[in-house]
């Protein structure tokens, strides 16, 4: 009678330790820049878009240690409705985050792109960032990312080019984009990000039309939102669809609205999760 007894309190034990093994809120200090250390670099690159009819500005991280005699994997990391390919960097920055990561080893050699996701000739933020083909130009940015900006990435970039060396994410806006063509693309990309996806976000039943091929083809699909962000429900839904057919993926809800404090912590998790084995069981 004893054994199963002290069997049970040693998996509740086990379990309890490997949770706390995952640290789900960045520690203190995760963006301070530390001037000791080695720091990547951040570029701001042209690159000619069809789709658009122009040539258009990204930026892009180059890690520490960064060699065109290596081969690295691409996380493209999408802005929000109201900013542009430099709000990451003016709000979030993820050079800090990264490099700050990288010193302490927890983070796959990986090169981050942030376009602009708003498709259109004239693509700065600012104005009414609502109005209506503002907002189509953030759909319109799936052609212009899989024809134009990825194959200059890969053309120009030492970079891995199959879909399990490719990640997509994003905040916001970008949390949708990143879902819509994450998903819409599992040829394209295994990893997918949605950091407080807005209502830009496809219907779950349109977004995951065939949940078997997403079960097999993603390594990880990401959801994380603010308790307190007015547009949970757009994550939520995702989640619930997700867990009635049984595909594996992160939900994370944590303390916060709508802003950077939440993204910045899902660019902290999601990236220490990308191009290396996960394991679900520790979330
Ligand atoms: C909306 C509310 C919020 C919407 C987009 C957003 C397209 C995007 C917010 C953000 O990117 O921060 O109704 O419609």
């Amino acid at each position: 009678m004893k054994q199963p007894v002290i069997l049970f309190a040693l998996l509740v034990l086990c379990r309890c330790a490997v949770a706390q093994e995952t640290i789900k809120q960045a520690p203190a200090g995760f963006d301070a820049i530390q001037a000791s250390i080695p720091h990547g670099k951040i570029d701001s690159v042209m690159y000619p878009s069809k789709t658009v009819g122009n040539d258009r500005r990204m930026l892009i991280y180059t890690p520490p240690g960064y060699s065109k005699k290596k081969k690295y994997p691409v996380l493209y990391l999408l802005h929000g409705i109201g900013g542009d390919e430099k709000e990451w960097l003016n709000g979030g920055s993820p050079q800090v985050i990264l490099d700050n990561l990288y010193k302490d080893k927890k983070v796959e050699p990986m090169i981050v792109v942030m376009p602009n996701g708003r498709a259109m000739k004239d693509d700065r933020a600012g104005g009414n960032v609502f109005e209506p083909a503002r907002v189509e130009a953030f759909a319109t940015f799936e052609k212009d990312l899989l024809n134009d900006l990825i194959p200059f990435v890969e053309k120009n970039y030492p970079v891995l080019t199959d879909r399990e060396h490719r990640a997509i994410a994003g905040l916001s806006m970008g949390g949708g984009q990143s879902l819509n063509f994450g998903l819409g693309n599992l040829d394209k990309f295994a990893w997918v990000g949605g950091f407080s996806s807005a209502p830009n976000t496809k219907a779950p039943e349109v977004l995951i039309p065939d949940p078997a091929a997403a079960k097999a083809q993603l390594k990880l699909l990401w959801i994380s939102c603010g308790d307190k962000d007015d547009l949970i429900r757009f994550s939520e839904r995702t989640h619930d669809y997700l867990v009635q057919h049984q595909v594996p993926h992160i939900y994370h809800i944590e303390p916060g609205v709508h802003d950077f404090k939440v993204w910045k912590n899902g660019l902290y998790l999601f990236s220490q999760l990308i191009f290396k084995p996960v394991d679900l069981s520790a979330w």
